[in-house]
């Protein structure tokens, strides 16, 4: 299991910036604005704020890279469907992810998240093709588990397997930053691949 001895804010990517060539495996968070990408960051790394978490949603509009024990980097990727963000915020935020996705040469695994209470959106299937269409099968991640009842959690897993499409093999990895749930399979997902 990855012990986190160093974690750092190496890189921050604006809209208009090129990729950077990086040298180490990367593993990117993709999903809807406020769906916990950055929360989860942090769970990971053992921190508590570090990568920063919103209040309002929309708040991580850079592509952040947190490179943790200058062995991999963790790519906090700006989230979508921010409604208030604006048709060119969206555009610009469109243009960034395709341009990660497809140009980034140390890419290794998209971990795509999803609010497990909410049903899966047009644009979080837009989100999975896109990945697809990059040549990538993502890990999908269900967030916030801690909010649901006992008795919701294989119902809401099942509706994000069906709206995802997921087969048998895809990953669907229930996760809380809140109690730690989830945590170690993510991390045992991103150790298979360095
Ligand atoms: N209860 C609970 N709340 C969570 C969890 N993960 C995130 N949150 C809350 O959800 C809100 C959004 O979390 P962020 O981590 O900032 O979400 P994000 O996906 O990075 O959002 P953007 O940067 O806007 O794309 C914050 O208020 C978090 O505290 C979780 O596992 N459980
Ligand atoms: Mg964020």
């Amino acid at each position: 299991m990855i012990t986190v001895k160093s974690v750092n804010l190496t890189t921050v990517i604006g809209p208009t910036s090129r990729i950077p060539e990086n040298d180490i495996p990367e593993f990117a968070f993709a999903g809807k604005s406020n769906v916990g990408k950055s929360s989860l960051i942090n769970s990971l790394m053992n921190r508590k704020s570090y990568a920063r978490v919103s209040q309002k949603p929309g708040k991580t509009q850079t592509i952040n890279y947190y490179t943790v024990n200058d062995a991999f980097l963790l790519v906090d990727l700006p989230g979508y469907g921010y409604a208030k963000a604006g048709e060119q915020a969206q555009a610009a935020w469109s243009r960034m992810i395709e341009k990660y996705l497809n140009t980034s040469g140390q890419l290794r695994q998209v971990f795509l998240l999803a609010d497990a209470r909410r049903e899966v959106a047009e644009n979080d299937r837009m989100m999975l093709d896109w990945i697809h269409a990059a040549g990538f099968e993502p890990v999908i991640i269900a967030t916030k588990m801690d909010k649901l009842k006992r008795s919701e959690v294989k119902g809401r897993l099942e509706a994000l397997r069906r709206g995802f499409s997921l087969g048998e093999v895809e990953k669907l990895i229930p996760f809380s930053a809140q109690t730690g749930l989830g945590r170690e399979q993510i991390l045992e997902e991103i150790e298979k691949q360095l």
